[in-house]
């Protein structure tokens, strides 16, 4: 379900077209809901066809999640109604950012050019909910960055981790401050974050060479770190994951006898000077064991040692993990005394993973994990408009997983980021649904295909067949229409090999009808080229049924 279906709905919804929208801000947050509109080229003036008020209202019913027992400040109703002199919406708030969604539930009713008049309550059941820019490969630009942060926020996230492995500064120069122009663009993401009511993790990652008990080197690392909280970064990563897992210097193994040791030492003496620098910083440390059973020496270890304040990320069973349960969140807590921070490595498909293109949906985490855990946040593709996908499956997640549909989050997201043709879209992503997550085939292929078999007389070609194809031929027409926008540019690779895999269909649809022999040798051909190509699609299922219907055309079925 999407974030914008409210949790408690008190009155029937009266949809009212509104077009050419203008707010007239009122109350005690106008200077707010100004910006907001404004920045969404939404034009505010006195004498709008959309009057918003809100009001800041500090009770249980506001400020306090019954389903998560704690306090909230991202509780909204947003009352809308007809009046004969206008649109009125009147939002009542729990906080800064119970007003923020509820603009944002606003905005998108207002983009749709209809607006729903009843009045709805809404909130998010995660806690933590957000992305990790934490991929190897080139990071994302800092236009890019905005643009992703402002999607996402608007679709209900509330945190962004900034940990590029291949941002120098980050990882193998991590001692090295910022340039001045590197930290300007933090800057403004900072900003830009703290407008949004997205929360701005700096993360670093010194672990690939940092002697432990060298005070010069923490030095150097709280130097780093009191650089970004010049540019009013208050919330810090220590990550020390994929680093050496044995103490490279004698001096460490002298001073921790084991890596566990050291990690305690450094993650509890980091946060102690970055709380020394603001008494509400705040710190999460990766693992160097970040994923597994979670009652394995080093973790539990490293979570009873480190302070209670301090968070740990967790990637659940596995790096990538198929599933996160809540059975393994309680295993976590009981070990380490700290409620997991997953970092999902989905959608991410870096390092084995290159040619594989995660443009599906989240799935496999348990609906009650919200209770259990700190939050979530999503590893991204290093493909940054692809990513936009599976990121708003997963914000619909993180905001009502007990209600979570994957399949309908998929649909809002396609229709969000690929527009009017996302009917036709989807012809095309069904077949990257491969993944840590699953290794599901398109249905529609499968059904279309096992039709093919023995067919003989061309008037029985199976209606369905023929369906199926004239839609991968809409589908490649798409392709090839909007090859030149960002998002077609990215997916080239598997749009090529797409290509392969309509053009044999396209062959067999001919030899149906044709019977011509020849059809079948080229159908053979662009099989192997099919198979060449490294790009990972739904290959199995595909070249099976291909390979059948060649062989039963060509010398009858063996069986
Ligand atoms: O997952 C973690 C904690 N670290 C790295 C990520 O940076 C990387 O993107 C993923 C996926 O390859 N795997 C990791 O080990």
């Amino acid at each position: 379900m999407s974030i914008f279906e409210p949790k408690k709905i008190f009155s029937a919804c009266k949809a009212i077209l509104l077009d050419n929208c203008t707010v007239t801000p009122c109350g005690e947050d106008a200077e707010t809901i100004r910006a907001f509109f404004s920045d969404r080229q939404i034009p505010c003036g006195a004498d709008g066809n959309l009057t918003v008020t809100s009001q800041f209202c500090d009770t249980r019913e506001l400020t306090y999640i019954e389903e998560c027992r704690r306090v909230t400040d991202e509780k909204y109703i947003l009352l809308v109604r007809q009046e004969e002199s206008g649109l009125f919406a009147e939002i009542r708030h729990g906080g800064k950012r119970g007003l923020f969604y509820a603009l944002c539930d606003l905005y998108r009713q207002i983009m749709r050019r209809e607006v729903c008049a009843r009045t709805a309550e809404n909130y998010p059941l995660f806690r933590i909910r957000g992305y990790i820019e934490g991929f190897y490969g080139t990071p994302w630009k800092p236009q890019q960055r905005t643009e992703m942060l402002r999607l996402l926020a608007e679709h209900g996230m509330n945190t962004y981790f900034y940990a590029p492995k291949d941002d120098p500064y980050h990882r193998d120069r991590w001692q090295e401050l910022y340039p001045e122009k590197e930290l300007a663009d933090l800057a403004s993401l900072v900003r830009f974050a703290e407008r949004n009511c997205v929360d701005f993790w700096f993360c670093i990652a010194p672990g690939l060479d940092i002697r432990y008990s060298d005070d010069e080197q923490f030095a150097r690392l709280a130097a780093k770190c009191r650089q970004l909280f010049s540019i009013g970064v208050r919330r810090f990563g220590l990550l020390l994951d994929d680093i050496p897992t044995v103490l490279q210097y004698p001096q460490d193994a002298v001073r921790y006898a084991e890596p566990v040791n050291a990690h305690i030492d450094l993650t509890n003496r980091l946060f102690e000077t970055l709380r020394h620098m603001d008494a509400g910083a705040e710190l999460v440390v990766c693992p160097t064991e970040y994923h597994g059973k979670a009652d394995d020496y080093y973790i539990s270890k490293l979570g009873r040692g480190i302070a209670p304040e301090i968070r740990l990320f967790w990637t659940g069973r596995s790096i990538c993990s198929l599933e996160l349960t809540v059975p393994e969140a309680v295993l976590f807590g009981e070990h380490t005394l700290h409620r997991p921070l997953y970092w999902d490595n989905f959608p991410v498909n870096d390092a084995e993973m290159v040619h594989e293109m995660h443009i599906g949906y989240l799935q496999g985490r348990d609906a009650q994990l919200y209770r259990y855990s700190e939050g979530l946040v999503a590893n991204v593709m290093p493909q940054f408009e692809s990513s936009k996908i599976p990121l708003l499956t997963v914000a619909d997640y993180l905001w009502s997983p007990e209600t979570y549909d994957p399949l309908c989050a998929w649909e809002d997201a396609l229709d969000t980021v690929v527009g009017a043709d996302a009917d036709t879209f989807v012809y095309f992503a069904e077949h990257l649904l491969v993944s840590c997550l699953q290794a599901d085939v398109s249905p529609r292929m499968v059904d279309a295909l096992s039709l093919l078999r023995g067919i003989g007389d061309v008037k029985k070609i199976p209606l369905q067949f023929s369906e199926y194809v004239s839609h991968i031929r809409a589908c490649c027409d798409l392709l090839q229409k909007r090859k030149g926008e960002k998002l077609y540019i990215e997916l080239a690779p598997w749009i090529e090999k797409f290509f392969v895999f309509a053009d044999t269909l396209f062959l067999c649809e001919r030899y149906l009808t044709e019977k011509d022999p020849s059809l079948l040798s080229a159908m053979r051909d662009k099989l192997r080229l099919f198979e060449r190509l490294p790009e990972v699609m739904t290959d199995f299922a595909f070249r099976a049924a291909a390979e059948a219907f060649i062989q039963y055309e060509s010398e009858g079925d063996p069986g």
